[in-house]
């Protein structure tokens, strides 16, 4: 088995954007595109040598083509040993899970999380580092600088390898060991939760629906949930992942995930829903006529915490992105442990769990997580809401409800305009840029500007900056209004604006968040000129 050196051209766009690089799948087509860039990844970790790489996907279409490719060049270029997953197939907090349990080196994630997948759909590869996580922006940095200056890729002249059966085998000098993706996953979480306790509440007459959307959940949540804890047979719905999903759209949120949100909402509505994200780091969670917003579940998850034996000596600390809502600071304040505020995206978490600061962290984007692996886990999610259910007795909206009564109720909404020109984009934040030094102190929607600058980032543990992560103006009374250009759209640009308000009066707490935050969503519109900009009335998707 030869090793070849195939010449090639550097390709200019394979920048990692929020969570690796994200492309169409016909731009992933083109000859050498994957090549460069699993070979640029490569290049960014000299110390490789004899270590071991985790490999998997959420299994969408290209999956399985980029697994064999990858599987050679890993061979050509002195890895020791890849544990890929049966079938090419990994979550996103498995390969997590793996990576720790097993003391890998690293992993290879092929997903575009819940971007639709098929031909004409979106693929995306990412590299998650020893600790578990995302790749750190240094590393994500120097991927992309050698993506530029690429000339040849390596990979070995074999034919494909047999990826659908558990076993190990020799390609070359590495070894590949084809493992089941599910068992070290469930065995953290069985580690981690009371899974008797939650036997008992399924036992009951406690009635859950899961939506997996076709995609790499499935297999975990028919496992944990009927197999382990002894849920109905169905309760896991859209279980089989799909190629191109179904033809949906795996975001879990009440758009996407409309005939879950539905299905919660009727008469005869069960218990509990949630659902989860193509590659299984996002959750929604769901109760009955109840919907929890992603920024409430970690603040009403970290309060509650104690209720779950891996967490019973309570928190060290709590981490939240810059747009989620502030709702979790309330919480570690009345629990006197430190909060902490990163930019969007997961692997700016990784520093604060390693060093201990925090033990939970999440992001408004449906994102939550913990210390027990260095990604955001959806089923972990699940199950931990499941946990506080099964402890207290209560139904989610009472949960909620009282938890809103006790530390206020932070009204929050997301809206995304999706696919606008990039050039709109650049303009709205560069408009928004040029106005900060003069919209401090001026009345906007009612309310005194406090603060406006462009959010900045400055890493505890290891000094690092990061500038320009998003347009914040916070106000006297807490409110805040966030403008930010999305990092993992694969066409044109997408402008998120995050609109938050806290109201602490109790009777005032159970209104509709698009009323009580009208004036702030009137003047994020103005602010971006966004109708003017793009002729866009109304928002593509509103969380
Ligand atoms: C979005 C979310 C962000 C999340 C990221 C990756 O990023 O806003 O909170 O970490 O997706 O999630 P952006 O840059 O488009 O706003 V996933 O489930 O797509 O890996
Ligand atoms: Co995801």
């Amino acid at each position: 088995m030869a090793v070849l050196n195939i010449p090639t051209q550097a390709f200019p766009d394979q920048r990692p954007g929020t969570s690796g690089l994200r492309k169409k799948v016909t731009i992933f087509q083109q000859p050498h595109y994957l090549e460069n860039f699993v070979q640029s990844i490569f290049e960014a970790i000299p110390d490789r040598m004899g270590k071991t790489l985790v490999l998997g996907g959420d299994g969408r279409f290209l999956n399985r083509e980029a697994i064999q490719i990858i599987l050679r060049m890993a061979a050509a270029n002195g890895w020791g040993k890849v544990m890929v997953g049966r079938g090419g197939l990994f979550s996103t907090p498995a390969v997590s899970a793996v990576i720790r349990a097993h003391h890998a080196h690293g992993g290879i994630i092929l997903s575009a999380s819940h971007n639709p997948a098929g031909p004409d759909h979106d693929f995306g590869i990412k590299y998650n580092i020893s600790n578990g996580g995302p790749a750190p922006e240094k590393m994500t940095d120097a991927i992309w600088a050698g993506s530029k200056n690429i000339q040849s890729y390596r990979i070995l002249d074999t034919a494909d390898v047999d990826i659908d059966h558990e076993g190990s085998f020799p390609l070359g000098d590495m070894l590949v060991e084809v493992c089941d993706p599910v068992s070290d996953y469930a065995a953290l979480m069985a580690r981690i939760f009371d899974f008797d306790a939650l036997r008992r509440l399924f036992a009951g007459n406690f009635r859950m629906r899961f939506d997996a959307m076709h995609a790499i959940t499935g297999p975990y949540a028919r496992e944990i949930f009927e197999n382990q804890l002894g849920a109905t047979q169905g309760t896991v719905i859209n279980g089989i992942p799909l190629t191109d999903f179904g033809g949906g759209h795996p975001d879990p949120n009440l758009v996407y995930a409309k005939s879950l949100a539905d299905a919660l909402f009727a008469e005869d509505a069960p218990d509990f829903g949630a659902a989860s994200d193509g590659d299984g780091d996002r959750n929604m969670i769901l109760g009955r006529r109840f919907f929890v917003t992603p920024s409430d579940s970690l603040a009403v998850l970290a309060a509650n915490a104690t209720h779950i034996p891996a967490y019973q000596a309570g928190l060290k600390g709590i981490a939240r992105s810059m747009p989620t809502s502030q709702a979790a600071d309330v919480v570690a304040q009345r629990l006197g442990i430190p909060h902490y505020e990163t930019p969007t995206g997961w692997k700016f978490f990784g520093n604060l769990l390693d060093a201990g600061k925090i033990t939970f962290c999440g992001e408004e984007s449906f994102g939550t997580g913990s210390d027990h692996v260095r990604e955001k886990d959806g089923l972990w999610a699940v199950l931990a809401w499941l946990s506080i259910i099964a402890a207290s007795g209560k139904s989610v909206a009472d949960i909620v409800v009282r938890h809103w009564q006790d530390f206020g109720r932070h009204y929050y909404t997301r809206h995304d305009y999706e696919n606008i020109p990039a050039s709109a984009g650049e303009e709205i934040m560069k408009s928004l840029s040029a106005q900060l030094p003069i919209l401090a102190g001026q009345t906007l929607a009612g309310r005194v500007v406090q603060k406006a600058d462009d959010f900045a980032y400055t890493d505890p543990v290891d000094g690092s900056i990061s500038s320009h992560q998003g347009i914040r103006l916070l106000f006297e009374d807490g409110a805040r209004l966030i403008v930010r250009l999305s990092g993992t759209g694969t066409e044109g640009a997408t402008v998120r604006i995050y609109h938050e308000h806290l109201e602490q009066d109790a009777a005032r707490q159970q209104l509709d968040p698009q009323r009580v935050l009208r004036d702030l969503i009137t003047l994020g519109k103005d602010l971006t000129r966004i109708e003017q900009l793009t002729g866009r009335k109304a928002p593509t998707v509103i969380t």
